[in-house]
């Protein structure tokens, strides 16, 4: 699963990618971890001799000015927009003179309104030229007819500038465009890259920001690319000390990260042993016997049964033996809904 960061010049999409990847500058794709502090849990009551994280593609695509870049260089980034699995953009609200903003203020709302608004059109002016080709084949598909109706629906919202996010298409309706190349359908998360003032002080998102974000239904995370460089050259000790300065719980690239994680569409079953304690990535909703399937296609045949403990359970009853013991392992079968934090030992024939 791939994250798209997208963004006006000089709004922080490299210090996102660093921070979040730990890739040397100039890098444009590369793999985030997700942080997941059960996974620390299950990691000092086994001791496993390996522990993975789960992880995410981030890729930066290149800078664009809505309204003033070239037509032709804007449409070479909705193309890779386009094969992202879901989009961070990334705002400028920090005011650092010293840095130049390419439309001389730093205006986040108007930045990210901008960004909004050029995605809709191009979605716009997909859906027009798809409908009329499809209109006037005579040879029209099943799932060209179908393409079509989801279109006529798509194109009064789009042209009302609002995004296919929230335009409540039914799955099928999605899935009938998804080789058309829309963008609004896609999540997307703001990231507003504060000053440290801000974040200090705890102002935090710029109010017009905030409102921008509740009217377009998504959600916007704060950080402060600045001080991330600085939390990320401490010691996990100090680290601690300098969150709590901040009021902060965690750092911002963990909740960039934990943010985009769910915004894609993930949540994380477990699984733990001496090997290895894991964290396996599904879409929410997956059932266990597929599930499974992350882990080995034969466990996925020859499922027989998940037994199941949440990982705070297993953690109060601190091994597999005492939470059997205890009688707190669940038995389930191959239609069980995976749950976010399960900790899944898979009994299975090959
Ligand atoms: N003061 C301050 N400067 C920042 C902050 N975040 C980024 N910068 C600076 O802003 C400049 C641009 O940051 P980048 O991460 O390169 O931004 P970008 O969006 O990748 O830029 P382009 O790829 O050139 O469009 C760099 O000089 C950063 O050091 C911040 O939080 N505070
Ligand atoms: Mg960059």
């Amino acid at each position: 699963m791939d994250l798209g960061l997208i963004g006006l010049p000089g709004a922080g999409k490299s210090a996102v990618l660093r921070l979040l990847t730990g890739a040397p500058a100039g890098t444009r794709t590369a793999v985030a971890q997700v942080p997941d502090p059960r996974l620390d849990v299950l990691a000092s009551l086994f001791h496993p001799r390996k522990l993975t994280r789960a992880s995410i593609g981030l890729t930066e695509l290149p800078a664009f000015l809505p309204g003033r870049t070239p037509r032709a260089e804007v449409n070479t980034v909705l193309d890779l927009a386009r094969r992202a699995d879901a989009l961070m953009a990334v705002i400028r609200c920090f005011r650092d003179p010293a840095v130049p903003h390419p439309l001389s203020a730093v205006e986040p709302e108007r930045d990210a309104r901008a960004l909004i608004e050029e995605l809709i059109l191009a979605d716009l002016e997909r859906v027009e030229s798809v409908a009329a080709r499809l209109g006037k084949s005579h040879a029209r598909k099943p799932e060209e007819t179908r393409a079509l109706e989801a279109l006529t629906l798509c194109q009064p919202v789009l042209e009302g500038g609002q995004p296919l996010r929230g335009a409540g298409l039914t799955e099928e309706q999605s899935a009938s465009l998804s080789g058309y190349g829309l963008v609004t359908g896609k999540p997307l998360l703001l990231a507003a890259n504060l000053d440290e003032e801000d974040l200090r002080g705890g102002q935090g998102v710029p109010a017009p920001l905030r409102a921008l974000a509740a009217e377009a239904g998504v959600a916007v995370i704060p950080f402060c690319a600045a001080v991330e460089e600085e939390i990320a050259a401490l010691e996990a000790a100090e680290r601690a000390d300098f969150l709590a300065a901040y009021g902060l719980e965690e750092t911002g690239a963990e909740r960039l990260a934990r943010a985009a994680y769910a915004a894609l569409g993930l949540i994380s079953f477990l699984t733990a042993g001496e090997d290895e304690v894991r964290a396996w990535p599904i879409r929410a909703g997956t059932r266990a016997r597929q599930a499974a399937g992350k882990v080995h296609s034969d466990i996925e045949r020859g499922f027989i049964r998940a037994e199941v403990a949440g990982w705070a359970d297993l953690e109060r009853a601190g091994s597999w033996k005492a939470l059997r013991e205890q009688g707190r392992l669940r038995i389930e079968g191959k239609d069980y809904v995976v749950q976010d934090g399960d900790v899944i030992e898979y009994r299975f024939n090959v």
